[in-house]
């Protein structure tokens, strides 16, 4: 294992001086590191993967230092696009370090939506000619490794990653977390949405915990899983997802539960929801102001005004809410009145620490929300 401040000198003393990126869980210890000994202004925690690449490509035009860039695998396909089309050195040629989270990675046991992405992603790095190196908690000489592919991004002028095993780094402790003094948390917030809503609303949950809260609140109260899409993967992409269902089922209300950190990573899709405009269309935005699934990293969705960007893309309706009366009187608006809807709620971030995992698979979860929907 390697200290997450050992790691952090390892790239100071390559000249990395500018981080940005989207928190993955396997990189938490290392995050919080930068987020605690980084001035702000040169860690900025971005929306997508691709577009920070985008920012450490702007740096290093600007400095001449590459910067470096951390993500989950999943992450990878957001960064595909400016990493061929940018920094690729048939394009811009930019050197950048990806420190790159590997879920799913073979032998190791993971969920669903990890397995596939984490069997093809050295493919997908050998594909675009990545140089890489992998670090694990048993790798003995990371300095040298680090250096070398330091060496190669340099020398080939090229995006180089660093790809890290779970388990691979100390745990440290964010010292500046910011605590929310709100009455809810993501969890009351689900249940109570969940029991206001009668038996045939649609519900499709966010990446992360929020999509687990949901299967439990189903299965505490034996209510089964065929009105909900959990989206375990795809971060960002729930919202579209409930629009494809929405305009081909317009006799069912479709409620999306969405997350700060997954709205802001793709938000150009309100922009379409509000043109669509889809009257069963209903979308909460569960607000904790950070990444809570995989660290609770902080994200902007405290200092974001949600409510008046989703008015201005077209929705009829949007609302905010911080308690629990404003939250159920929200959710009767939005249930009485024709959407397109927003509401967003605020809440404090943190789980429970036996929260559990869907037990049933993500084909099964679609199998049985199609059978529910073709009735
Ligand atoms: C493309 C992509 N990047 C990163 C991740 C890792 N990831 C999973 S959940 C999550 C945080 C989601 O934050 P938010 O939407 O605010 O929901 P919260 O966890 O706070 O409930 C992240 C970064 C991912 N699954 N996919």
């Amino acid at each position: 294992m390697i200290s997450p401040r050992k790691f952090f000198d390892i790239l100071k003393s390559n000249g990395i001086s500018f981080f940005t990126g989207v928190p993955d869980s396997l990189l938490k210890d290392f995050c919080a590191y930068i987020t605690d000994n980084v001035p702000k202004k040169n860690h900025i925690i971005n929306s997508n993967e691709g577009a920070a690449v985008a920012l450490a490509s702007g740096h290093y035009i600007a400095s001449g230092n590459p910067a470096l860039v951390y993500m989950q695998n999943s992450g990878l396909g957001n960064a595909v696009n400016p990493l061929l089309s940018l920094a690729d050195p048939e394009v811009y040629s930019i050197p950048l370090l990806m420190l790159i989270g590997w879920r799913g990675e073979p032998g190791k046991k993971d969920e669903p939506q990890h397995i596939k992405q984490g069997k093809v992603m050295l493919d997908i790095l050998n594909a675009m000619n990545i140089p890489y190196a992998l670090i694990n908690s048993s790798t003995e000489n990371i300095e040298e490794t680090t250096g070398n592919i330091f060496s190669k991004m340099k020398e080939l002028s090229c995006p180089a990653a660093l790809v890290i095993s779970e388990g691979t780094f100390e745990e440290y402790k964010l010292v500046k977390e910011k605590h929310s003094d709100l009455q809810l948390n993501r969890e009351d917030a689900i249940k109570i949405i969940l029991s206001e809503l009668s038996e045939d609303q649609v519900i499709v949950s966010t990446t992360g915990k929020a999509s687990r809260e949901v299967f439990e609140y189903r299965k505490k109260n034996n209510l089964g899983h065929q009105n909900d899409f959990l989206t375990v993967g795809s971060m960002g992409h729930c919202s579209q997802i409930a629009l494809g269902i929405a305009l081909e089922k317009s006799n069912r209300q479709v409620y999306v539960l969405d997350g700060d950190g997954a709205v802001i990573m793709h938000m150009g899709s309100l922009v379409i929801l509000g043109n669509e405009a889809p009257e069963n269309y209903r979308h909460i935005l569960i607000n904790n102001g950070a990444h809570d699934s995989v660290g609770g990293q902080p994200t902007a969705g405290f200092e974001t005004d949600f409510s008046s960007i989703a008015k201005a893309c077209g929705y009829k309706i949007s609302i905010t809410a911080d308690t629990e009366k404003q939250l159920r009187d929200g959710v009767l608006i939005l249930k009485e009145n024709p959407g397109p809807s927003f509401l967003e709620i605020r809440v404090n971030k943190g789980a429970r620490k036996d929260l559990g995992r869907p037990t049933s698979s993500p084909a099964e979860n679609k199998i049985s929300l199609m059978e529910n929907l073709s009735k």
